[in-house]
């Protein structure tokens, strides 16, 4: 079937009011679904400025804790909820890789979403290493297994997928159209042994160092839908380019 495509942006630790404004108004007339990730502190006025446009706005991260209290340094999902937030990225390699995160953790901070009607953009994705050892499939399935373990299958019918293999994020290497299809395939069939309706309908991203110039070749896999953007996002006219290749 051909498939919807969804674009979402992970401007990382990048920005400031005055850059995130010029780009907001550079492109907020795209007619596509897309979703922007700023960083915690720019969440509101980031929202406040896509007021009457279609684009959503997203958390890079969220708090894995249940109740609030004594969490230093933490958002949780209920302030994000409040804050008019619909998504969250969660397992992103660079929290996974910086900061220790697991694929337990990552599990727990997408019961929370969940309890809060937020959609998790759940990363999964290989090491340089693992591609090499034959474990992709092993790495991305332990990955999102955990989460169907923790939070059921029917929370993936809220959710969406984003495969980021680690070696091509932000190094300007990207899988070929044909290994992120192969990736992203495997992914829908895991999902369907457990419930085929929820698959189908499952948005699965590729991330990593998507361009203006792979975007289309990219989308026009029968199993990507759309993309999860950071470094080309930064960069109106480059990130427009991603978006008309949609
Ligand atoms: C992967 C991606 C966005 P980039 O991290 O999540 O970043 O496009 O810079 O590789």
């Amino acid at each position: 079937m051909s498939r919807r495509i969804l674009i979402a942006a992970n401007w990382k630790m990048n920005g400031s009011f005055a850059v995130n404004t010029s780009l907001l108004q550079a492109i907020n007339g795209i007619q596509i679904p897309l979703i922007i990730a700023p960083p915690s502190l720019y969440i509101a006025s980031v929202r406040q400025q896509l007021v009457g446009t279609t684009l959503k706005v997203a958390a890079q991260n969220v708090a894995a804790e249940a109740q609030q209290g004594a969490y230093t340094g933490e958002v949780s999902a209920k302030m994000l909820a409040d804050a008019g937030v619909s998504y969250a990225i969660i397992g992103h390699s660079e929290r996974r890789q910086y900061y220790g995160e697991t694929d337990a953790l990552v599990a727990q901070k997408c019961q929370r979403l969940h309890e809060f009607g937020l959609t998790p953009i759940i990363c999964v994705g290989e090491s340089l290493a693992e591609r090499e050892a034959g474990l992709v499939q092993t790495v991305v399935e332990r990955q999102l297994t955990a989460i169907i373990d923790q939070c059921g299958i029917y929370a993936l019918a809220q959710a969406v997928v984003a495969y980021e293999p680690v070696w091509a994020i932000g190094t300007g290497k990207t899988a070929t159209p044909a290994d992120a299809q192969a990736v992203h395939q495997f992914l829908r069939e895991l999902v369907a042994k457990y419930d085929k309706n929820i698959a189908e309908n499952l948005y699965i991203l590729y991330g990593g160092s998507v361009k203006a110039d792979n975007a289309a070749s990219l989308f026009a896999m029968p199993d990507i839908d759309g993309a999860l953007v950071g470094g080309a996002s930064l960069v109106a006219k480059d990130f427009l380019a991603i978006c008309h290749a949609a």
